[in-house]
């Protein structure tokens, strides 16, 4: 099977997939377009005009990252994702949560004011301090066996390690649970490749390139 994924190189769904790809050993083809120009003939192929898209066998077009990585997971045997139905649903949930967390983040990353930045702070912790509350003793999300949840929290806990060296977020000792996660999500192959080798200096030429108190703050990070 032909896989081709849609990427914009600093995207951290496209790195979802992009994880469980290299994770599964999964061969697969990458394009990268400039999200802010997209060409004509991405618009044409992505029904929601967003990243990732994979395309397979050079005709059907998917979207959204979690159909993504379950497609990319049930062509790859054996499965990342658990048999229990209760507990594949929650780690569904938890996914979706994940989700709003990278919103969260990127909203508190382009904040225009320093109040807009504590508000977007307050809600990343809110949302870190749940999920804190709802790991277990690890290694993975869901113990033992490491899960589509585990990769798609990956590249949230990539660009936290960037941005807390720009400007003191959090603590990383009051999230013991996530921090020993990130530690070890952070440590994996398919982790460390899933992005463009010269990341850090991308994001700080992006944020470098935009307005507002965020960007200023987290232009600093190291890169
Ligand atoms: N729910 C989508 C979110 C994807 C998404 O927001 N991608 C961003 C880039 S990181 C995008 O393509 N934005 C372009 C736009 O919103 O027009 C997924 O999980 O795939």
């Amino acid at each position: 099977m032909h896989l081709r994924l849609i990427s914009f190189e600093l995207c951290p769904f496209v790195q979802r997939s992009v994880i469980t790809l290299r994770y599964k050993q999964a061969p697969y083809e990458i394009d990268y377009i400039d999200l802010e120009h997209p060409p004509e003939w991405f618009l044409a192929l992505s029904p929601t005009g967003k990243v990732p898209v994979l395309q397979v066998d050079r005709q059907t077009v998917l979207f959204e990252s979690a159909v993504i990585n379950e497609f990319i997971d049930d062509i790859t045997p054996p499965s990342l994702k658990p048999s229990d139905p209760l507990t594949l649903a929650l780690n569904r949930a938890w996914i979706e949560f994940g989700s709003q967390a990278i919103i969260d983040q990127y909203r508190l990353m382009m904040s225009e004011t320093e109040h807009d930045l504590e508000h977007h702070l307050a809600a990343a912790i809110a949302g870190l301090r749940r999920l804190e509350a709802s790991l277990g003793e690890g290694p993975w999300f869901n113990g033992e066996a490491f899960s589509l949840v585990d990769g798609a929290y990956a590249p949230l806990f990539m660009r936290y390690a960037l941005l807390n060296q720009a400007m003191p977020l959090f603590d990383g000792a009051d999230f013991p649970r996530i921090q020993a996660w990130a530690d070890r999500l952070n440590a994996l192959e398919a982790v460390k490749g899933s992005v463009v080798p010269d990341f850090a200096a991308r994001l700080k030429a992006y944020l470098q390139a935009r307005e507002g108190y965020g960007p200023r703050q987290f232009a600093g990070i190291p890169g």
